[in-house]
């Protein structure tokens, strides 16, 4: 198998640390999504990236699909619940974090454009989800250990992707400052290996 991805991706980044937790060995192709005729194009028709791309040429997208699709792959390192209510509750936890971050890269994308021709009114549209979105997180986290359950799930590989990538284009952000439940998180599980081997890089 082979994952289209590039190093600063939230996405990428998610399905990287899925395939960590579970031990899976993928090849990894970078993909520069700025360029127009990028090497995901030829199997995602949307030109975004993830794309995981199966040894019979079978492409797909997007990560929540690809990392639904890893963990009936193999048991080990389960990351989705299967009983109805608690996926449903992991799966409600990795859409905030995706929205987190789509969110955050059309902040990013808008503030690529020449500042005449950026719009004040849709980066406060997509800031304030951001904040909508942090302040859900944290009312949701708590004082727990983890998103979900008792154990690391998909919502904590979401959930950090989505934090860490705040880290890395909106450092004056203050997010840590004002939610320490969600700094503590992000804290903790960038301990851990499948993070330590993803840490996105800035592109
Ligand atoms: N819903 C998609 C979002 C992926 C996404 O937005 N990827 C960005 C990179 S972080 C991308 O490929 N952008 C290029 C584009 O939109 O043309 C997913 O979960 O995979």
């Amino acid at each position: 198998m082979k994952l289209f991805a590039s190093p600063a991706s939230p996405f990428a980044r998610k399905v990287r640390v899925a395939l960590s937790e579970k031990r899976i060995d993928v090849e990894i192709v970078p993909v520069d999504v700025s360029s127009p005729d990028h090497l995901a194009m030829a199997h995602n028709p949307l030109g975004k990236i993830p794309v995981l791309l199966l040894d019979d040429g079978t492409a797909v997208y997007d990560s929540a699909v690809i990392v639904e699709y890893l963990d009936t792959v193999t048991p080990v390192g389960r990351l989705i619940p299967e009983d109805p209510r608690p996926r449903m509750l992991v799966k409600r936890w990795e859409a905030l974090a995706d929205g987190l971050m789509d969110a955050a890269v059309a902040v990013v994308m808008e503030g690529r454009r020449p500042v005449n021709e950026q719009s004040p009114a849709a980066l406060e549209r997509q800031r304030g989800k951001m904040r909508r979105a942090l302040a859900q997180m944290a009312a949701d986290l708590g004082e727990r250990a983890y998103c979900f359950g008792e154990s690391f799930t998909l919502a904590d590989a979401a959930v950090v992707c989505a934090l860490a990538y705040l880290d890395l284009r909106f450092p004056d952000w203050g997010w840590r400052e004002e939610h320490p439940v969600l700094s503590r998180l992000a804290d903790r599980m960038e301990r851990r290996k499948s993070f330590e081997d993803t840490a996105p890089l800035p592109v």
